[in-house]
């Protein structure tokens, strides 16, 4: 990574024994690393990389500003500063995830001796209620944070006017313009919509479903990736008949195994799968429910007929607006930001973060962690940089699926499948016992190299809480944990990640990888 402009670091050195002064002469010091300029710092949009980077920036005493701006959705949902994770991804999903899986303890519970009434009934109304009330407290810690921090922040919408200047225009169209030295863009992504008759008017998407003013009823999602699966498995886990119409495979890039004990796991909970077929068009009837008619790769078409559709087909970079001609900052074909070195753009002193990076990957601890790194190398003298490989992350489908490191293919595909030792086991979760739930989507694999040492290159488990399970193994893993220290490790009783310690049966001896008990 390159660094910044040299001046803004010379300047940062002599500022560093100026700190140690007072806190009068560390405002001027820091205004005098900007004569050129309003701020040291701009970082268009307030999201999960664009807020961290900013604060983290403002703890080197420079001058740092912020623009977020929310365009409505076609169905006029709008929400604060925080970005996309915040408002309108991981947390509200999260809620959401676990307001399903209370559904399932309650069946479970009766079983343990709880004496829970028959027709015991979901409010949606409640958990909206519940669930926007934490993302608004969320939205007003994230201002507060920056006030206390001293970064300025606008809730206007960003676009270049040159390399170092922006225009900022407010939702009542006021503008200004701002100058900076750095510029960081971190302005994520949006759900597309398909291009057939009706989606923009009665679709909606995934930045819609967690503050629906009305019960979803009977729900159509549509796509076959995270986000998609996600939603269908806490809409059916909250009892609202779900079907999910996937045009080819789910889960792309992800362990194919894994895909489909996810997808099995699902279908076994009520959630229908519409395999093969893609939307045609969407209408409303008189009665205001919706018919989505379909179409196969013969050509053989049909209706069905819901009281929502939700797409969740992929998401575009929020890139289009921000004239990014007029800085000479270069897109990808995806529309995605370029990378030269790490975050830097083709713009030495332009940035991006997060989604909108080619090359990164769309997470949250990703933009958060890149955002943070970006700001102690361009103000903190410190020179790591952001480590993509190993990330692990989870899908919550309400059963969890979470991984770190290569699936499966990708292992063959780079080391060749005699080259791999893939050990396996499905398991029981101790509390499955007395609530007779089946264990049969339970599973865990290492795929490893296969030579004496057996470093452990993919880490795959399916189970209640697997995201959790995984985060200390994720660690293990990024430090190059092998097999044999995997198997050397004593487990933690009568637990589920145990049964990580315990994997011994390889694929290649074609043993039984099923419950044995413990
Ligand atoms: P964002 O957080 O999207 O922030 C960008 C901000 O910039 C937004 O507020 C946007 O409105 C604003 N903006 C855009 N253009 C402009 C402009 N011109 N001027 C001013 N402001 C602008 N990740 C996880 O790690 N775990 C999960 O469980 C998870 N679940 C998800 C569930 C869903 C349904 C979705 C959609 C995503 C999920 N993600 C999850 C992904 C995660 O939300 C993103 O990776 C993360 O938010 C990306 O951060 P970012 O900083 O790149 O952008
Ligand atoms: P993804 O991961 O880009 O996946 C999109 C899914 O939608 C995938 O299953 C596609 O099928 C399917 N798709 C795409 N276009 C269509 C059309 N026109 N009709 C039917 N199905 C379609 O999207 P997500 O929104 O889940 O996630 C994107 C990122 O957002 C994610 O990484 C998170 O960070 C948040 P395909 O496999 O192409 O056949």
């Amino acid at each position: 990574m390159a660094l910044p402009m040299c001046g803004s670091r010379l300047l940062f050195l002599s500022c560093r024994k100026i700190h140690r002064l007072s806190p009068i002469n560390r405002t001027i010091c820091s205004q005098g690393s900007s004569d050129k300029y309003d701020y040291d710092l701009l970082v268009i949009g307030g999201g999960s990389g664009g807020l961290a980077c900013a604060k983290e920036a403002a703890q080197y005493d420079k001058k740092v500003m912020v623009l977020d701006y929310v365009d409505p959705t076609p169905k006029g949902t709008k929400w604060g500063l925080g970005g996309t994770c915040v408002n309108v991804g991981c947390i509200p999903k999260k809620l959401m995830h676990q307001a399903a899986l209370l559904g399932e303890a309650i069946d479970d519970s009766r079983k343990y001796g709880w004496q829970v009434q028959d027709d015991v009934t979901h409010s949606w109304d409640t958990l909206v209620a519940g669930v926007q009330n934490h993302v608004k407290s969320l939205n007003w810690g994230h201002r507060i944070q920056l006030k206390d921090k001293n970064v300025q922040y606008m809730n206007a919408k960003g676009s270049f006017v040159d390399n170092h200047t922006v225009k900022a225009v407010t939702a009542k169209g006021k503008e200004e313009l701002v100058t900076a030295e750095n510029i960081v863009l971190a302005t994520g992504m949006r759900p597309r919509y398909p291009k057939i008759p009706g989606a923009l008017e009665y679709g909606i998407t995934s930045d819609d479903i967690f503050s629906l003013k009305k019960p979803p009823g009977r729900t159509l999602v549509i796509g076959g990736s995270y986000v998609a699966l996600e939603c269908a498995g806490f809409l059916n886990g909250l009892g609202f008949p779900t079907s999910v119409m996937v045009r080819s495979i789910c889960l792309r890039g992800f362990d194919q195994q894994m895909a489909r004990l996810v997808t099995d796991q699902m279908q076994s909970k009520g959630v229908e799968f519409l395999w093969h077929i893609v939307p045609q068009q969407l209408e409303q009837t008189q009665d205001d429910h919706l018919t989505m008619t379909w179409m196969d790769g013969n050509g053989v078409s049909g209706h069905l007929h819901y009281d929502t559709v939700m797409f969740a087909i992929g998401r575009d970079p929020e890139t289009s607006s921000l004239n990014l001609d007029l800085a000479g900052v270069e897109l990808t074909a995806s529309g995605k930001i370029a990378s030269k070195n790490g975050e830097q753009s083709s713009v030495p002193h332009i940035y991006a973060l997060g989604d909108i990076l080619q090359g990164g990957i769309e997470l949250t601890p990703v933009a958060i962690k890149a955002g943070k790194l970006l700001a102690q190398r361009l103000f903190g003298n410190q020179t790591h940089t952001m480590d993509y490989e190993k990330v692990a992350t989870t899908v919550f489908t309400p059963l969890e699926y979470s991984c770190v490191g290569l699936s499966e293919e990708a292992a063959i595909e780079r080391h060749g499948e005699e080259n791999i030792e893939v050990y396996h086991a499905f398991y029981k979760p101790v509390e499955f016992s007395v609530a007779e739930r089946t264990a049969e989507f339970c599973y865990i694999k290492a795929i490893c190299t296969g030579d004496g040492d057996q470093r452990i290159l993919g880490l795959h488990i399916s189970g209640p809480h697997a995201g959790e399970m995984m985060q200390g193994f994720a660690a293990a893993v990024k430090c190059g944990l092998t097999y044999h220290q995997l198997a050397s490790t004593v487990g933690i009783h009568p637990t589920s990640a145990e049964e990580v310690a315990k994997l011994h049966i390889t694929k290649r001896s074609g043993l039984d990888p099923t419950v044995t008990g413990c």
